[in-house]
């Protein structure tokens, strides 16, 4: 696995035995967002494909493509995590069409599920529906469906994230398609929410989760990923009884009572979370706090590329003695194998139709 940073370190720390250990061990990958999972080959093939083939479908210019692309592949400088949020734009100009977003979406499970040992037995992959000027968002979803078809709802589900600065008309339109699509039978099963954790306005957001959930949409949220976050938008989030939530990095007292009580499933994302500053130390990562308590968390990569991170990788950054990883003994890692599996949105009870 060609992957350098904190996930690298811990893999190479592990003895062939605890590789054998983790590669076989059943685990679901639930918090991957497709356009932070796309191998950096296929970003610079695309790009030569723009560069060469003016005029554009968006507006960047190519010189921010090569930059972009450098900052990716000399492993992205992230002082803050407000930093990591301008690698986008670089690579939302290369997958701006039907058949780049095809080419990206085929890439990034082929990343997880192909090859002798597949990083996860399941993935539930994510994305933000574009509307670029070749597609509209109900196609962009339709794309990324006709590429997790091949695998099956076995294998695959696809989460579409709402974007935190998304308007109240983005917003309905989403989950509308959303909606439809379930109904028409296409493994869409759950809605996130997702975005610079400082943008937006969260008081607004309840009647779309509310229609997501009588849909028998699974609902995830991005909580709390910041020290900027203010303990009300948590607990707004929390009242709209989400299913799962990810990062979770900075809930208060009440916050963390209420997720106990309700067993709400934690994405934890231990790369990212080094990468961004948002967590010192693996030894002072909130994990810890949810192991202690037996409360259902799911160990994900988050964004692949820019983490320089692989499921297994996240494993490993659990089996591996401090300070590499957290040292948690292979009982315990299994355990935290099957409460992913436990978690996908492939397993909530059929929704009571109205
Ligand atoms: C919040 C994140 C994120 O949707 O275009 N995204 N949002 N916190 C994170 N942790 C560091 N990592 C990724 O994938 C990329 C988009 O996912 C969200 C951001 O909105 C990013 O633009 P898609 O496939």
């Amino acid at each position: 696995m060609a992957i350098a940073g904190p996930a690298a370190a811990a893999l190479r720390s592990l003895t062939p035995e605890q590789l054998n250990f983790i590669q076989k061990l059943p685990k679901a990958e639930l918090h991957a967002h497709l356009n932070g999972s796309i191998p950096i080959s296929l970003l610079q093939e695309l790009a030569q494909e723009y560069i060469a083939s003016p005029p554009h479908t968006s507006s960047i210019s190519d010189d921010i493509i090569q930059s972009g692309l450098k900052n990716l592949l000399d492993g992205p400088s992230i002082n803050e995590i407000a930093d990591f949020f301008t690698l986008f734009p670089a690579i939302y100009a290369l997958i701006s069409t039907p058949s780049s977003l095809a080419r990206a979406t085929r890439a990034v499970l082929r990343l997880f599920l192909d090859g002798e040992y597949p990083q996860c037995d399941y993935l539930e992959l994510r994305s933000t529906p574009k509307e670029t000027s070749e597609m509209t968002r109900e196609t962009y979803l339709r794309v990324v469906l006709g590429e997790l078809a091949y695998y099956g709802k076995q294998k695959t589900g696809l989460i579409m994230s709402l974007d935190r600065k998304m308007g109240p008309e983005v917003l309905r339109e989403c989950v509308g398609i959303a909606i439809k699509l379930k109904s028409e039978g296409e493994s869409l099963v759950g809605v996130d929410l997702c975005g610079d954790p400082t943008a937006g306005d969260m008081e607004a957001l309840r009647t779309y989760f509310d229609d997501a959930r009588s849909a028998g949409l699974g609902i995830t949220l991005h909580i709390a990923e910041t020290l900027q976050n203010p303990p009300q938008e948590t607990l707004q989030l929390l009242s709209y009884s989400p299913d799962r939530l990810g990062h979770a990095t900075f809930l208060d007292e009440q916050a963390k009572n209420l997720v106990l009580k309700n067993k709400t499933c934690i994405e934890i994302c231990l790369s990212s979370n080094l990468l961004c500053k948002t967590v010192p130390t693996l030894e002072s990562h909130h994990i810890r706090y949810y192991l202690q308590h037996n409360h259902p968390i799911a160990i994900c990569t988050d964004d692949a590329l820019p983490f320089r991170t692989s499921l297994p990788g996240e494993y490993a950054l659990m089996l591996a003695q401090p300070p590499l990883g957290l040292g948690l003994s292979e009982a315990e890692v299994k355990a935290v194998g099957e409460m992913s599996m436990q978690a996908r949105f492939k397993n909530l009870p059929i929704a009571e139709t109205a």
